[in-house]
């Protein structure tokens, strides 16, 4: 816990503009800790407020590299927005840079020291300007919306698509199911929190899917289907719209690295489309709403259609599976760790995502053939 002087302290390391009013917790997050940064209006009126976080790193073991990955990536969307005449300054992030005079000569030998601070307790703070005006939705609640939500990440692969610096994996193998299966074979091992004897149905279902999540993935690792930069985090909180339902820009770019397309696209799915919420207790409120899968569909191949490949297309349907197995499979895995990964809210919080997130796999894979038809339709 930081009390609000020592957050000031921290939000002070930054370049911002003004003078610090207050800094609130904003959003529920699993991983990383948000703050919003509000300041006092300065003679001109303007009153610019500031996204805090601290970036977990021991999700994030090299929070410095992934700060890089971040600058970079944005800026290589801020000129091609600034190009076509949009807004850099809404329609992608913005990171604020430390204040030069805040660094230290040894902080100024370390790589990339000017997009971080390391606190005195050893954690991670990085900041990003506030967009005015914009909404966050945990649920879509139109298919219009998903329509957009499909546009806006279509737009942001298009927009990266010739980006070519090489980005450093933030996370190792993050959808990568072999070694998710290397993670789950060594968890179930060690059984740390003595859960492992209470979850046969639920490792039943892991077990019985192993061999076709490993086969699509092996597509991958042989190049079938090609590996682009990527999101990796498509859920629907992680896109800013405006009041209008326009999508202003994608946020939470942690996971900004080099996969397949097909992730997005499944990610997305997996969270636009549940008619239920994420840790759902009642499981009769969870499926997947094939309109808001049409819709997103829609919207996603309307930027994409042209540029994806014969094999992406082919299996852009099963990515929603994909993806919600490895959801299924992280929660469950976090549960047998004893609750070290994700936030938890209760002690079988892990386990309630873990049944909610299987009752959606289970509905997808009931509806497959008309994913499929759909596709094909576009
Ligand atoms: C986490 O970072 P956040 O809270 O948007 C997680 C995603 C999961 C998601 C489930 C770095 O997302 O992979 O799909 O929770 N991010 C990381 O809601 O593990
Ligand atoms: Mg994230």
């Amino acid at each position: 816990m930081y009390t609000q002087e020592e957050l000031i302290q921290i939000a002070g390391k930054f370049d911002i503009d003004g003078e610090i009013d207050s800094i609130k917790a904003l959003g529920p997050g699993f991983i990383n800790d948000t703050l919003i940064v509000k300041t006092r209006p300065s003679v001109n009126g303007s009153a610019p407020k500031y996204i805090l976080q601290r970036k977990n790193h021991n999700v994030f073991p090299d929070v410095p590299a992934m700060m890089n990955n971040i600058e970079m990536v944005t800026e290589h969307i801020k000129a091609k927005v600034a190009a076509e005449g949009g807004d850099p300054m809404r329609e992608v992030l913005t990171v604020i840079k430390r204040n030069p005079a805040t660094l230290t000569d040894e902080e100024k030998a370390l790589p990339h020291s000017h997009l971080y601070h390391k606190d005195s307790k050893g954690n991670f703070w990085a900041m990003c300007l506030f967009i005015e005006g914009s909404v966050t939705y945990e649920k879509a609640d139109t298919p219009a919306l998903c329509f957009k939500g499909g546009q806006g990440i279509g737009k942001f692969q298009a927009q990266l698509a010739d980006f070519t610096t090489p980005l450093a994996e933030t996370i190792k193998g993050f959808h990568n199911i072999r070694w998710r299966f290397q993670q789950w074979d060594e968890s179930l091992r060690a059984d740390a929190a003595g859960r492992v004897k209470d979850l046969a149905e639920e490792i039943g279902w892991i077990e019985s899917r192993k061999a076709e999540m490993l086969e699509f993935w092996s597509l991958v690792e042989n190049g079938t289907i090609p590996t682009r930069v990527t999101h990796n985090d498509t859920k629907i909180s992680n896109i800013l719209f405006d009041r209008d339902g326009e999508v202003l820009c994608v946020i939470d770019l942690d996971t900004c690295m080099s996969s397949t397309s097909l992730n997005d696209f499944g990610d997305a799915i997996r969270s636009y489309t549940n008619t239920g919420a994420e840790d759902d207790r009642d499981l009769s409120k969870v499926s997947m709403s094939i309109e808001m899968f049409k819709a997103y569909a829609e919207g996603y191949l309307s930027e994409r259609k042209s540029t994806l490949t014969r094999s992406e297309l082919d299996w852009l349907a099963f990515s929603a599976r994909y993806i919600t197995f490895e959801q299924v499979l992280r929660f469950l895995m976090d549960y047998i760790d004893g609750d070290k990964y994700y936030k938890t809210n209760a002690p079988d919080h892990n386990l309630v995502r873990t049944h909610a997130q299987y009752k959606l796999l289970r509905s997808m894979e009931e509806q497959y053939d008309e994913m499929v038809r759909i596709i094909k339709e576009f």
